[in-house]
């Protein structure tokens, strides 16, 4: 496969090159593309360096693959081109997620629902993944009603900024700032932009892109995204109500049994996810599985994973895996 990385120099990217040399993936070419100041720059991939490209010029090369992770005003105007030549687009940014035209894929949940026809496909938000990933297995059993989401994202989601901002205010040294107010020392209940119903953008794509991936409209959503100063990992305080009635060591064999899951749930060891564990992980961690005791058919659980990895560019690849084996591209 001819590979072009789209968004190379950035954070995801560079953790794109490192996924897709440790999964191995087939690349007889691999084409680094970036913004027009980072072209020329040498990136090391498989211990060679390669010279950064720019959009167009990589366009013109018309590659079987492009994975973006350029934002999404780059991948708007980009991403059709590449189609146009012919290339299959796997695009990190949430512009082409919600489009009805285009498949929104975990591969674990719905690869299936690709064909050759995809040249656009849409990655899910980091934190999407990780909850669907969760919900996907409990739902097919237990038939979800309503999901409650409180979040709990590292500053990693935002970009590099934020992280130079955390560290700067770790150190007392002053800089830019990619929030309105310190991260270090706080937790900032605002993940990108507020919208006119008075969620941020991020809590509804918590609330869109499940039912889009899971296929089911009549299961209900709602959720707050919160900033907090770790490095990177997300994690997430989730409450499930489900139409039947669930046996919670069942829910436990079902999370153990789904590929992609570890559970880490024993209180006797004081175990349960945590960022720190899950960095650099590509599986999702499920733990503090428990009855809510409030209400009937009621769940809560806590799933932490990295968002750069199975949040992001784990699962672009495993995406350009899917579509190799299936012979999609
Ligand atoms: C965050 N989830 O942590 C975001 C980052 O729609 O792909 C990824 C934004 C996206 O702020």
């Amino acid at each position: 496969m001819r590979v072009a990385v789209v968004g190379v120099t950035g954070m995801v990217g560079s953790v794109m090159l490192k996924v897709l040399k440790e999964r191995n993936f087939k690349i007889t070419e691999l084409i680094p593309v970036a913004s027009e100041r980072s072209v020329g720059k040498q990136v090391e991939y498989d211990g060679k360096e390669y010279s950064v490209v720019g959009l167009q010029t990589a366009v013109e090369m018309a590659p079987d693959i492009a994975i973006f992770s350029a934002g999404g005003d780059t991948s708007l105007e980009w991403a059709p081109k590449f189609a146009e030549v012919g290339t299959t687009v796997i695009d990190n940014s949430s512009a082409w997620r919600m489009d009805p035209t285009k498949k929104l894929i975990v591969p674990e949940i719905n690869a299936s629902e690709l064909t050759k026809e995809d040249k656009i496909i849409a990655n899910p938000n980091c934190s999407t993944i990780q909850l669907v990933m969760a919900l996907n297995p409990l739902h097919k059993k237990y038939q979800m009603k309503r999901v409650v989401i409180s979040t709990y994202q590292s500053v990693s989601g935002t970009g590099v900024k934020a992280v130079q901002q955390m560290e700067n205010e770790m150190q007392g040294i002053s800089g830019d700032m990619a929030y309105h107010y310190p991260i270090h020392r706080n937790a900032i209940p605002h993940c990108d932009v507020f919208l006119e119903n008075g969620y941020t953008k991020e809590e509804m794509k918590l609330v869109r892109e499940p039912q889009k991936i899971l296929n089911d409209k009549t299961v209900a959503y709602t959720a707050t995204a919160v900033r907090i100063p770790t490095a990177g990992g997300h994690s997430e305080a989730v409450n499930v109500e489900f139409e039947k009635e669930f046996d919670v060591s069942d829910i436990r064999r079902i999370l153990s049994e789904t590929d992609g899951v570890t559970v880490q749930d024993n209180l006797d060891t004081n175990t349960y996810p945590m960022p720190m564990y899950a960095h650099d992980k590509d599986d999702v961690f499920v733990g503090r599985i428990r009855r809510d005791l409030s209400q009937p058919n009621s769940l809560n659980m806590w799933i932490v994973a990295d968002n750069l990895r199975k949040g992001a560019a784990t699962n672009a690849v495993q995406i350009a895996e899917y579509l190799v084996a299936n012979k999609l591209v």
